[in-house]
């Protein structure tokens, strides 16, 4: 019986994208057994917000370090990643053969920002097989930091608008539009760290890599970089459809927000969706001027908002517009983006986001905040052209302008065209048979073997 132990980054979105990554893994091999390693407070989340696990998959606790109470999150990840590197991973694989009778891991399944996953699993001669979540392009980046960062030196600043021609794959992109990491920010941050380590270790490491992408999507630039250094590159996104279906004959009014339900009631693609994910926040002023662009765009809209944001909306916002729009803390998001209703996405351009929308044939306009999303806004406007870009932060003038466009303008009908064609290859490449099916069957394959 092959036992695999998934390993997940227990931050912002990461965790419940490797669940149903590993639950599409569980029902795909029902004769394996599966262990899915976490924190205790990710487990708690996740256990609250997704149904039951399958029967043969377990969760099993790793440490997250013990951080001080109230340590902010960039501090709980350094604690986190700090606790992972000096034994947490490894203890977790040993806990996880004990949960299960003693069956040795053979294969991790990992977030590929866990790169000590690496080690670990080389000490449990078991593979690693790393499942990226961003995009490829990010992915060229990150492994391509050191030749960028020779190139670029410290001039990022001056060479900003410079394309970065001489790198195979990024030559769609500014050197400003570079992860933050590469050539710009602290090098130090946590993140920044474990990208450029995990990176390093990808090429020699990795047993199979899993990509959030689909065949057609990515320039053949860059697949031919990724395929140039890394062992098995499977495109086989976006991840969330590879999950079982869930149950989809439960009312729309089940979800507590009415979201679904509040869509149903307005006419085809009319409405705004606005979202930053789980982690970005404009600050306050952006927050009003979003909120007077969407008034004046005349739109019906739908904002998930996490409610402590809420008391920074303009005076009377919310009653002026209650016939309008909705404001929820909360979304099903991936339901709304597939809802007839939906017209535009207003998005910081997280990597889950903008496969989301492509995937539902949705045009967006994208405010990026960190890490990857500038490099993801430039793909959506510049590469694919399903979307625009925000030059900056939002003013009431640009919000009400992309979101009049998207929705009822020419160069948004050109935008909904090109992201429905990218969303009939989603579909051609999930059919029984498709691209990323088969991709997909060739990682069970590999992480199944013995
Ligand atoms: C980090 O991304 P985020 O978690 O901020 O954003 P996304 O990758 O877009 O993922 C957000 C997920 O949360 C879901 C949404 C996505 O699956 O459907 N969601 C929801 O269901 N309801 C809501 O009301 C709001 C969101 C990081 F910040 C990005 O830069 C990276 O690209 C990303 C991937 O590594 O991780």
């Amino acid at each position: 019986m092959a036992h695999v132990a998934v390993v997940t980054f227990p931050f912002s979105s990461h965790a419940a994208v490797l669940l149903s990554f590993a639950r599409a893994l569980a029902a795909a091999a029902p004769a394996a057994t599966f262990s899915f390693l976490s924190t205790a407070a990710s487990i708690a989340h996740l256990r609250k917000a997704e149904a039951a696990l399958p029967g043969n998959m377990r969760f099993v606790e790793v440490t997250d370090g013990a951080p001080p109470v109230d340590a902010p999150v960039p501090r709980q990840m350094e604690v986190f990643m700090e606790a992972a590197e000096a034994g947490g991973v490894e203890e977790g694989l040993e806990a996880a053969r004990v949960a299960a009778g003693g069956a040795r891991v053979r294969c991790v399944v990992g977030d590929a920002f866990l790169w000590m996953a690496a080690e670990a699993s080389a000490k449990v001669v078991a593979k690693w097989v790393p499942v990226w979540t961003g995009a490829s392009n990010a992915l060229v980046a990150h492994l391509g930091t050191d030749a960028v960062r020779e190139d670029v030196g410290d001039k990022a600043a001056s060479r900003a608008d410079e394309l970065l021609t001489s790198h195979p794959g990024l030559e769609s992109y500014r050197i400003r539009d570079l992860p933050d990491g590469v050539v710009s920010g602290d090098f130090n941050y946590v993140i920044n760290l474990l990208l450029h380590r995990m990176a390093q270790r990808l090429p020699h490491a990795a047993a199979a890599v899993a990509l959030n992408t689909f065949p057609g999507l990515d320039p053949p630039t860059v697949t031919a970089a990724l395929n140039a250094v890394l062992p098995n590159c499977l495109p086989l996104g976006p991840y969330h459809l590879l999950a079982p279906a869930t149950d989809t004959t439960a009312p729309a009014d089940d979800e507590p927000n009415g979201c679904l339900a509040w869509l149903d009631r307005r006419a085809p693609r009319t409405v705004a969706y606005v979202s930053f994910g789980t982690v970005a926040s404009p600050r306050p002023d952006e927050l009003r001027e979003l909120a007077a662009g969407l008034e004046a765009s005349g739109a019906p809209f739908l904002w998930s908002l996490r409610e402590e944001s809420w008391p920074l909306l303009p005076p009377g916002f919310l009653d002026r517009t209650k016939h309008a729009g909705l404001v929820v803390p909360w979304a099903p998001q991936v339901g709304v983006l597939r809802h007839a209703s939906v017209g535009a996405f207003v998005t910081h351009a997280g990597w889950a986001s903008v496969m989301e929308g492509v995937s539902s044939g949705v045009p967006m306009a994208c405010r990026p905040f960190f890490g990857d999303q500038q490099m993801n806004a430039r793909s959506v406007s510049h590469v694919w052209g399903f979307g625009t870009a925000f030059d900056g932060t939002m003013t009431r003038d640009g919000v009400a302008r992309a979101v009049a466009s998207l929705v009822g303008g020419e160069e948004g009908s050109r935008m909904r065209a090109r992201a429905q064609e990218l969303q009939a290859k989603v579909a051609k490449a999930f059919e029984p048979g498709g691209e990323c099916r088969k991709n997909f069957d060739k990682f069970v394959e590999i992480v199944c073997a013995p």
